[in-house]
């Protein structure tokens, strides 16, 4: 049945175009994803920060195809096709972007070949991988959710947009204050998972200025009595945005223009766009 959702554009584009051609030849590790969708690109980021040899395989995941629900009863992507055996040629799924991320960070972990890990991982570091885990908590359960309460504002709405706004801004701000003081990363120089968890929605942030009028981050210099929250912030923001593994899963901006049209409007049927609706949890 057609919709708003189901009729999306087809296909990646721009950088993430090439890095999807790159990944389309057969493979026993299959992610299965949109290119309009930021949990994806959670993955994605991950894939590529990690040199992971895959397959990656477009889909609308608003069409519930019988196979796709087979693989992810809750009919969500990304899924990933993790191969069964060595031989490569049976899967088993896995979905929810953090735990495939997580699990491809643990599983991949040649340091030569993958480079360094993206979550803290040894005994020593059990104290910062768990706040790390506490970040990731704030920006999937506060910053997330703020955000599609943000953008799928309308008049209807029981609340304002400049509250939608402040309460967005406020849980960056919360966030911001965490990041480690010289950066330009969370954890510092280092590239982690707390930065690969918040990318995808830093990349569509850009969509505010489009649909409600801005997203608020102040200018340089225009911070006032929490400027230099704002400055880490944009160096934060600097960094994430040019990462190679970014801009390489990235579309062009016209097809983000057009795609969150429907949640800029309150009218996807989408898991999350109804969710936020309900005012319930994001699923
Ligand atoms: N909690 C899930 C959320 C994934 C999600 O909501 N994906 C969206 C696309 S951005 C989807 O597949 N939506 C299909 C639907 O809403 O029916 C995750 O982290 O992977």
């Amino acid at each position: 049945m057609g919709s708003v959702d189901t009729s999306l554009y087809k296909h990646t584009s721009g950088r993430a175009a090439k890095f999807a051609e790159a990944h389309s030849g057969p493979h026993p590790l299959i992610l299965y994803g949109g290119w309009f969708c930021p949990f994806v690109q959670r993955s994605w980021i991950t894939l590529h920060e990690k040199r992971i040899p895959h397959q990656y395989f477009e889909i609308n995941p608003y069409h519930k195809d019988p196979d796709f629900l087979e693989l992810n009863p809750r009919g969500l992507v990304p899924t990933l096709a993790v191969p069964v055996d060595a031989k490569g040629t049976k899967q088993k799924p896995l979905y929810e972007s953090q735990v495939i991320c997580e699990y491809l960070d643990e599983v991949f972990d040649d340091s030569a070949t993958n480079g360094p890990e993206l979550l803290p991982r040894s005994k020593e570091d059990a104290y910062l991988r768990a706040k790390c885990r506490i970040w990731i908590d704030h920006i999937s359960t506060r910053i997330i959710p703020a955000f599609y309460r943000f953008l799928q504002h309308t008049d209807e709405k029981p609340y304002s947009l400049d509250e939608a706004r402040q309460e967005f801004l406020g849980h960056i701000k919360t966030f911001t204050k965490e990041l480690d003081p010289q950066g330009p990363f969370f954890l510092g120089e280092r590239f982690s998972m707390v930065d690969v968890m918040l990318a995808p929605w830093l990349c569509r942030m850009f969509l505010f200025d489009v649909y409600k009028g801005g997203v608020g981050v102040p200018e340089e210099g225009k911070g006032g009595e929490d400027e230099e929250v704002w400055q880490r912030w944009r160096k934060w923001a600097a960094a994430v945005g040019e990462r190679e593994s970014v801009l390489d899963t990235w579309s062009d901006r016209e097809q983000y223009v057009d795609a969150y049209k429907r949640y800029a409007e309150d009218k996807t049927q989408s898991q999350v766009g109804k969710a936020t609706r309900a005012g319930r949890g994001l699923p």
